[in-house]
């Protein structure tokens, strides 16, 4: 697409995908639809990318994903697909000339099941900032954040590599990094005081080309979320 400018409520419906090409549905702030633009710089895929204004909605973006969330995939057969993990893992079978993950069904498991620990702490991510921003005090939070983060550090330990499953970056660091992109601007980098090997995986993290082609420096991020906290999340900052 020509512009990375949201769609909103009353935007035409965009053209088909052409023939060979992937299109992203996005939002450019959002972590999970960061994931998919991970895995797609990663592998090298080429995509387009139809970023969409999440407070209104254009009414064909529901036809697409009827949960109406970010980020989904179409490709020039109109097939689409969402959820963050799933269009990862569609990316990667669709595309299998660099795995991200791995090939053995233990391998996919051993993935699936960190990814599952780790959603139980994306929640922190959001509810402590909130609770903060409302006054209300966040201790009890914080110190279950530093528990999981703790649980992280621990597998990290015992592997002794650089990445969750191995010397190697694969999809799970992939799926973890855009919350701890965020970590600073969101007042929870103290947390990870007490988790050197999770904090210098964050360090090995910054130094991969997907990384560093998708993220948003510090100040961007700060904007946005003021943005958001002020209630008009600003989906076209900078641009
Ligand atoms: N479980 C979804 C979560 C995606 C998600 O929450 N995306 C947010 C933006 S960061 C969204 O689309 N929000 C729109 C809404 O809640 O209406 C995934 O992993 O893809």
């Amino acid at each position: 697409m020509a512009t990375e400018k949201c769609f909103a409520k009353g935007s035409p419906v965009p053209g088909p995908v052409p023939k060979g090409q992937l299109r992203l549905y996005s939002m450019r702030f959002c972590p999970f639809a960061q994931r998919t633009r991970l895995a797609l710089n990663a592998k090298g895929i080429k995509y387009d990318t139809i970023n969409i204004n999440l407070k209104e909605k254009p009414e064909w973006f529901l036809e697409k994903n009827p949960l109406g969330l970010v980020p989904a995939l179409e490709t020039s057969a109109g097939e689409v697909i969402y959820e963050s993990s799933i269009t990862c893992e569609y990316l990667d079978e669709a595309y299998p000339e660099k795995k991200l993950l791995p090939s053995s069904p233990f391998g996919k498991a051993q993935q699936r099941m960190l990814l599952e620990h780790f959603s139980k702490v994306i929640p922190y991510f959001y509810k402590i900032p909130l609770a903060r921003r409302t006054g209300v005090d966040v201790s009890t939070q914080e110190v279950e954040l530093k528990e999981k983060f703790a649980k992280l550090n621990e597998h990290l330990e015992k592997k002794k590599t650089k990445f969750f499953e191995g010397d190697t970056i694969t999809m799970i660091d992939y799926m973890m990094w855009p919350f701890f992109e965020r970590i600073e601007v969101l007042e929870l980098k103290h947390c990870l005081d007490h988790t050197p090997e999770l904090k210098k995986w964050t360090e090995h993290m910054l130094e991969d080309p997907a990384v560093k082609a998708t993220m948003f420096n510090m100040d961007t991020h700060k904007a946005f979320y003021k943005s958001v906290a002020e209630g008009k999340p600003d989906y076209d900052l900078g641009l």
